[in-house]
């Protein structure tokens, strides 16, 4: 049973907070490098689905020096339900991220690894600290790489370089995931936060029903053909261009000033 006040899950392994339309969430167990308990599964899913109204953009890091290291190691027999784990809290925490009503930045501050790593690698924008690492460390301890890293990663990367980081489990620098394509960008470490920060307002600003719909798109992309494709392209243009975004995103350019997007 997960402790609760009132409707709401009190959160004992992740942090969460709102500032000017930023959602945070920290994944707060440095001292296994926040690894992904059960419990925690649970209250990233909670927190994804249930953010507060004025949260315009979520950014999901991590507490101390890693990002996450994926399935907590200590929480594992021999005899686990792997299936059932992926199926029933893995995958709801992935969906949540998918889902999510507002874009999701990853702010990989230090080593991904497992699922930590196709945690990250879930969101609509992975920034990385140059420091950090991407680890398919799966084979290392006899596993088949999850969380739906052997659907983004070879799609991102192509075959070959998915294929050798899944069998060789050995870290990707972020420097060398971002010359990859497996993520946006990788930040001097000083710079890290700051960049994170500017990445995440800037989305928190903007038209947020714009940027739905291109996520719906570019994962729709995937399975289409290209008439499906044009068809759900204009589908979706036709309500951004409802949307009183667009009116102020024109009226702005019309009239030569920044565009104060509401969000809808
Ligand atoms: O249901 C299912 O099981 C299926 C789903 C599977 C999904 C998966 O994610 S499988 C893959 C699981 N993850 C790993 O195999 C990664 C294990 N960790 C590592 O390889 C390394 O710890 C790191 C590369 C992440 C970091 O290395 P390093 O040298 O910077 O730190 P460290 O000293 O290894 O770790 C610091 C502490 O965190 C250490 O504890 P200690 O010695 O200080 O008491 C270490 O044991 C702990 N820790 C790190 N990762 C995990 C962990 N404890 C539990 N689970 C972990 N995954």
């Amino acid at each position: 049973m997960m402790p609760r006040k009132g409707d709401a899950m009190i959160y004992e392994t992740i942090q969460s907070a709102v500032r000017e339309g930023v959602a945070t969430l920290t994944l707060n167990r440095p001292q296994v490098m926040n690894a992904l308990s059960s419990r925690m599964r649970a209250e990233i899913t909670d927190a994804v689905a249930t953010l507060p109204e004025d949260a315009r953009c979520l950014v999901i890091t991590g507490a101390g020096r890693g990002f996450c290291s994926g399935q907590d190691l200590t929480d594992r027999a021999a005899a686990a339900d792997l299936e059932g784990t992926l199926r029933d809290e893995y995958e709801p925490m992935l969906r949540a991220i998918r889902a999510c009503r507002v874009p999701v930045i990853a702010a990989v501050n230090g080593v991904a690894a497992g699922a930590g790593a196709n945690l990250a690698l879930a969101a609509d924008v992975v920034i990385a600290a140059e420091s950090a690492t991407f680890i398919q460390a799966f084979a290392r301890i006899g596993l088949v790489p999850d969380a739906g890293g052997t659907f983004v990663v070879p799609r991102a990367v192509g075959m070959a370089r998915a294929m050798g980081m899944m069998l060789f489990a050995e870290p990707v620098g972020a420097r060398q995931a971002a010359d990859w394509g497996l993520i946006w960008e990788a930040l001097p470490d000083a710079d890290f936060a700051a960049g994170v920060d500017a990445r995440a307002r800037q989305l928190a600003q903007g038209p947020t029903a714009a940027y739905l719909a291109i996520r719906e798109a570019v994962a729709a992309s995937t399975r289409n053909d290209l008439d499906a494709q044009l068809a759900l392209e204009a589908r979706l243009q036709g309500a951004a261009g409802r949307t009183a975004d667009f009116v102020e995103g024109v009226t702005a350019f019309l009239e030569k000033r920044p565009a104060r997007f509401c969000g809808r």
